[in-house]
């Protein structure tokens, strides 16, 4: 039977099968607990803090010494708040950059804040504040090292665990341990020992994601705050390998601006077409990593380059509102403070970010749809003026939809296709702009197997 909406998914589900052996096999993949988590928190920050700071560079140079750490004082308090204020809830701090240089007093080298005229330890002051004002704390260390001569000899292997279970026994609970890929042209060839880094992470801190070159969360592929039309979380397994090979990630300090003009290459990652072609599948949800300014360090000639509070909110809703999670950088200056123009802009994006759930029309938790409720349909109590719809699949039964239509009801009975869409996931923002109407409707063209989805809100 025909619809006002055509078909629906139950009828035709775009040709593509709805169940079969095969997405069985897709659909048995599914996030683990500590992937469950980190989807129900999916906006926090990175804080790039450390010698480049001190010295106004990007990278260092491998030649720094501790000092030309001139900094003297750091006002963690003031850092975690001003990021509590946009709403993130977690800071993952750099505790080591490529230049080698550490922010605790490291008891396997020398070049560290130990030797410097900064007396403390910054990881400590971070972790703690964090843990006083209620966010995580995560942990970002450098696999590539410039400065240290062990570089590129097993001791080197020994010495990054040495540091990463300093890191990961010292400091309380961490949520998340990031692994960059980066790389300079010129740095002697070196094969990390990647697996033994992983079992250490798994030991000493089992609720810690591993991100990038880890097992757990993928790197979006850009740093322009960019996500794909349709990011999948079911993956090829080989894809959890491309970081450590370091196909595409950062060669050399000039490389920065060409990853924030985004590629649109290997755009699909997850569709039907990719996956049947691969044996392997896994859980391996998008991480959109980007800074608040030009550079991941703080410069002063970069004041200029703070992006708008409407711009994070853009980047905000296609990454968390696109089934990714968002990993913002905002980093302190040299005085040891974030600048007062990227504290006032987090505020006022910490209020775009609330302004969307704020006026509830209607929410719901729906569960599984059957072959009778193809669309799902809401009639308000009076005209809304709808701003945003917010649909959100239950991954525990892993990513199903493949492609959806929203349609809003007017205030004349007539219904308008206002959204077309792909994949939801974890959760999808649909921005509607304040259109006035009575109504609305989901309607599910396409999906693996039955649709189960979690929640659904319409705001004004
Ligand atoms: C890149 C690094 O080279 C940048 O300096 C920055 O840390 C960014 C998040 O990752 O690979």
């Amino acid at each position: 039977m025909k619809t006002k909406f055509d078909e629906n998914w139950t009828n035709k589900n775009n040709g593509y099968p709805l169940n079969s052996k095969e997405i069985e096999r897709y659909i048995s993949v599914v996030p683990n607990e500590n992937q469950l988590r980190l989807a129900k928190k999916p906006y926090y920050c990175f804080i790039h803090f450390g010698m480049n700071t001190a010295t106004a560079r990007e990278w260092g140079s491998g030649l720094e010494t501790a000092d030309d750490f001139t900094i003297k004082s750091v006002n963690a308090k003031q850092w975690v708040s001003v990021i509590k204020s946009s709403g993130a809830s977690g800071i993952i701090l750099t505790c080591k950059h490529h230049d080698g240089f550490c922010l605790w007093e490291s008891d396997y080298t020398d070049f560290s804040v130990k030797n410097s005229a900064f007396k403390g330890d910054i990881v400590k002051m971070v972790s703690d504040e964090c843990r006083r004002q209620g966010l995580d704390f995560g942990v970002y260390l450098s696999p590539w090292d410039m400065h240290d001569k062990r570089y590129g000899t097993d001791a080197y292997n020994d010495y990054f665990c040495n540091q990463l279970t300093e890191l990961l026994t010292n400091y309380g609970d961490v949520f998340e341990v990031w692994f960059d890929g980066a790389k300079g042209s010129n740095a002697v060839k070196f094969e990390y020992d990647w697996n033994r880094y992983f079992d250490l992470v798994r030991k000493l801190q089992p609720k810690a994601n591993i991100a990038i070159c880890g097992p757990d969360i993928r790197w979006v592929g850009n740093e322009g705050g960019k996500s794909r039309k349709t990011e999948y979380s079911v993956v090829p397994c080989s894809l959890r390998e491309s970081e450590r090979v370091m196909k595409d990630s950062q060669h050399d300090e000039s490389q920065a601006s060409s990853l924030q003009q985004y590629k649109q290459t290997d755009e699909d990652l997850g569709s039907r077409k990719i996956l049947e072609k691969n044996a392997f599948l896994c859980w391996y949800p998008a991480e959109v990593d980007v800074s608040i300014r030009k550079g991941w360090f703080y410069s002063d000639d970069e004041n200029k380059t703070v992006k708008s509070p409407k711009k994070l909110f853009d980047i905000y809703l296609d990454s968390v509102g696109n089934n990714c999670t968002l990993l913002l950088n905002v980093p302190p200056s040299d005085k040891g403070v974030i600048h007062r123009k990227d504290a006032r802009v987090l505020k006022a994006f910490g209020k775009m970010i609330n302004s969307v759930t704020e006026s509830p029309i209607i929410v719901q938790e729906l569960g599984r749809l059957t072959k009778d409720n193809g669309y799902i349909e809401y009639n308000f109590d009076c005209v809304k003026k709808m701003k945003y719809a917010v649909i959100s699949e239950d991954i525990s039964y892993s990513q199903r939809i493949e492609s959806f239509d929203l349609y809003i009801k007017k205030p004349n009975g007539k219904y308008k296709r206002v959204y077309n869409g792909t994949a939801v996931g974890s959760k999808k923002i649909i921005r509607v702009k304040g259109k006035k109407c009575i109504g609305a409707c989901l309607v599910i063209r396409q999906s693996r197997s039955n649709p189960i989805i979690k929640s659904i809100g319409f705001y004004e």
